[in-house]
């Protein structure tokens, strides 16, 4: 052989088992990621987190790091709060049974486990003249409620999904479980809720004409 063709070689056999590695990995973490998921809960059948959800988000699946995480309550608060993941789902968790209903006509009913947002407000101190809650996500989408949804109501943040932590394209670290509403109200990768005074403020699809109640008993435009 010569010193060129060895040289070859040698580079082909790194490009290929860089290449193995790679695909073996995804596979792990796609497996890991759903294998024992919970296929029912007190005798309700649930969706697969693998496969009964429609991929439609505004920048495609994002991928937060864990580490890097910061969830901040802000706006009309008494002291703005910081908090890592590690320190959010080591508190006391809700588990529920939701289905979320997709307007584009398809739905997930899925045992969600997460923590109370108001419990993380009251923590905050929300100042007496906020009337609303606006949750932003690391992809720049965003969805509003009335302040009082979230407090007369147990509104959690859900990490985990059929018994297992919520996959990147689901969500992680966070989706808000908003139970009686629409899809689009259901904001996953949150990294921010802002206690504001401003009830005018429109969502992400809110302010492309859905209704901003996004109530699920009614239609789904204003
Ligand atoms: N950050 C963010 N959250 C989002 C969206 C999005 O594009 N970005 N899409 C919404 C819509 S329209 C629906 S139906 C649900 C779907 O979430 P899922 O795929 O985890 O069920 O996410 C909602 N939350
Ligand atoms: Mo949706």
């Amino acid at each position: 052989m010569t010193k060129l063709a060895l040289k070859m070689t040698v580079l082909l056999l790194v490009l290929v088992s860089i290449g193995t590695c790679g695909n073996k990995a995804d596979q792990d973490t796609t497996e890991s990621a759903t294998s024992g998921e919970l296929k029912e809960y007190e005798g309700v059948k649930l969706s697969s987190v693998a496969s009964d959800f429609v991929e439609n988000s505004i920048e495609g699946p994002q991928h937060v790091d864990r580490e890097k995480y910061r969830l901040q309550v802000t706006g009309l608060v008494d002291s703005v709060r910081t908090f890592g993941y590690d320190q959010l789902v080591s508190r006391p968790s809700i588990k529920k049974v939701v289905t979320l209903n997709c307007v584009e006509g398809w739905s997930a009913t899925i045992l969600w486990e997460g923590i109370l947002v108001r419990d993380l407000l009251s923590e905050a101190g929300v100042e007496s003249t906020a009337n609303t809650v606006i949750f932003h996500a690391s992809d720049g989408y965003s969805t509003s409620f009335p302040l009082s949804y979230v407090t007369e109501n147990d509104i959690i943040m859900a990490h985990r999904m059929n018994g297992l932590t919520m996959p990147p394209e689901r969500g992680f670290p966070f989706e808000l479980v908003a139970g009686g509403k629409w899809g689009y109200k259901w904001i996953r990768w949150i990294d921010r809720i802002e206690l504001s005074d401003n009830d005018k403020y429109r969502g992400f699809w809110e302010s492309r004409g859905y209704s901003n109640d996004g109530d699920l008993k009614k239609g789904f435009f204003d």
